[in-house]
């Protein structure tokens, strides 16, 4: 049986890539795909993302738009990192399927109390705000979901601070309500992504699909290579959105380790820090775990395959 995901992102090169993923691999049924504000501004990574639809061939698959700021922030981009639009890199299409008339935080709680207890998993790879809005509106989805699988945060690193993950610092409040709710949530953190690496054999397995999604794919990856060397040091570009993904199709595709999590909201220097307590043992209630070890060519294996299985092959 495929599992079920809702992808709630804000594309952005790496969401885009798991959108992709989520797409071409069979193991993966997706629901839903929301946007919140993040990369760039709501309407952006919005129309990316139905961009990234068509390139991908989805129609069949529900889009809404929803936050377009954090809970209690202003709202913050990264520019430096995805461009001015967001998707910086390849020509984007226009989309080719219309939003869906509900706000993102409705999508996702009809969708998920209209599925079975236990069969939806959330896959949130951008700022938490439309995940809190929809515990706090619906309570019972809480119970309802399988898992949170989500790309943010770091137990020992931070991107947009020394200690802050960019998703988790741009919105803490929430990240804090999805963290301190009772579902199983994994973190999969810059710890694990920075393991991601579009190196250049990456890439030149990705050129060797030879389809127009993988041809986007690769302008997607020129483009990041660029800013991810210029803006914070990288030899090759940490690709870190389609990491959650892999975790829902193959637990094997990266050790992970149950420990209490918690943001830090209050600290001078560490706002937006997520905290994990290696402490042994976890507390038996402890329902959140951290991503650990990536295992790199198993990882890349599955969006190369995902790659292959969408688009033809272009002459
Ligand atoms: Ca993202």
């Amino acid at each position: 049986m495929p599992q079920k995901i809702i992808l709630d992102c804000d594309p952005g090169h790496d969401d885009a890539i798991a959108l992709l993923l989520a797409h071409g691999n069979p193991e993966i049924e997706l629901l839903a795909v929301t946007t919140v504000m993040g990369n760039q501004t709501l309407e952006k990574v919005t129309r990316n993302a139905l961009s990234v639809a068509r390139v991908a061939g989805i129609t069949d698959v529900p889009f809404a738009a929803g936050c377009a700021r954090p809970l209690v922030r202003t709202v913050e981009t990264a520019p430096d990192i995805h461009g001015e639009s967001g998707l910086d890199g390849p020509v984007l299409p226009e989309p080719a399927i219309e939003l869906d008339s509900r706000h993102a935080v409705d999508l996702i709680i009809d969708t998920v109390m209209s599925h079975e207890p236990g069969t939806v998993t959330l896959v949130p790879t951008g700022a938490l705000t439309n995940i809190a809005l929809a515990v706090r509106k619906e309570p019972r989805i809480a119970q309802r979901v399988k898992e949170v699988v989500l790309m943010g945060g770091g137990y020992h690193t931070g991107n947009w601070s020394a200690v802050a993950e960019f998703n988790i610092i741009i919105d803490p409040e929430a990240a804090h309500i999805v963290f301190h709710e009772k579902w199983p949530l994994t973190m999969v953190g810059l710890d694990l992504t920075h393991q991601a690496l579009a190196t250049d054999d990456v890439v030149q397995r990705i050129a060797a699909v030879g389809t127009a999604p993988a041809t986007f794919v690769g302008e997607l990856l020129e483009f990041f290579r660029t800013s991810y060397r210029d803006a914070q040091g990288f030899a090759a570009p940490p690709v870190h959105d389609p990491c959650a993904v892999a975790l829902v199709i193959d637990p094997k595709v990266m050790t992970t380790r149950r420990v209490p999590l918690d943001v830090e909201l209050t600290g001078t220097k560490t706002l937006g820090m997520t905290v994990a307590d290696f402490r042994a043992p976890a507390p038996a209630d402890c329902t959140t775990s951290v991503a650990m070890d990536l295992d790199h060519e198993r990882f890349w294996d599955l969006v190369i395959d995902a790659l292959e299985r969408i688009g033809e092959v272009q002459a």
